[in-house]
């Protein structure tokens, strides 16, 4: 068996953080797939993988989602390790999620992240509830660059610049050389995994003759 014809170029992880009900996962679905639909509050933590084609390089993104509650830990840390991106996210339509993200969030992001150039984009989601929003564009602009962040804002149920998040992410993660170096070293670790697989004795009846 030959080794799988290497497919992307780097290899990104990118997490999402923010409070419980900011809509994380759905921002994750409505990127992921065309689908969005109501979703349960996240138990514990998930990932997707996307692979895409930004800045003429073939990316794997592997990303992360958490629960906004009840998270340990032991968790924590792992979850932000080695994280090439982080998407922070609030409720424009609910402040205290707002507030949260300097209190909490930015602090464990500054706590827990391995890559000290990672790139964090700030996401104010849920900009279709207008009527409902607390929390203007001006304010987010503002803790954007108190936190050296990009900004965006958005709303995973009609789709609006939920791509762009993610692209946009991405463009600058292949702006820094660091990442890319980690993001390739990732790559060649599995390919080097596959070789081992691939040329591992077998052990079935194929070679038997
Ligand atoms: N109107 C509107 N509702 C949204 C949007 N994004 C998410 N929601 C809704 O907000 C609720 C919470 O969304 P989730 O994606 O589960 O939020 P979460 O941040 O993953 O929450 P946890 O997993 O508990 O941390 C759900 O009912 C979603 O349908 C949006 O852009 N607009
Ligand atoms: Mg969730």
């Amino acid at each position: 068996m030959k080794a799988s014809p290497r497919n992307y170029d780097y290899s990104f992880k990118i997490l999402l953080a923010g409070d419980s009900g900011v809509g994380k996962s759905s921002l994750l679905l409505s990127f992921i797939s065309n689908f969005v639909q109501d979703i349960s509050p996240t138990i514990g933590v998930d990932f997707k993988i996307k692979q895409l084609s930004v800045g003429g390089k073939r990316l794997k993104l592997t990303i992360w989602d958490t629960a906004g509650q009840e998270r340990f830990g032991t968790v924590i840390s792992s979850y932000y390790r080695g994280a090439h991106g982080i998407i922070l996210v609030y409720d424009v339509t609910r402040r205290e999620t707002f507030t949260n993200l300097s209190n909490l969030w930015a602090k464990e992001v500054d706590r827990y992240s391995t890559n000290q150039e990672c790139i964090k984009i700030l996401v104010g989601n849920k900009v279709d509830r207008d009527k409902e929003r607390v929390v203007t564009r001006e304010e987010g602009m503002a803790l954007a660059q108190e936190h050296k962040c990009f900004f965006l804002e958005c709303s995973a149920k009609t789709k609006e610049n939920v791509q762009e998040c993610f692209k946009d992410l991405t463009l600058k993660m292949l702006e820094v050389p660091s990442l890319l170096e980690s993001g390739s070293v990732d790559v060649k670790r599995q390919i080097l995994k596959q070789k081992q697989v691939d040329q591992m004795p077998c052990s079935g009846t194929c070679c038997s003759q």
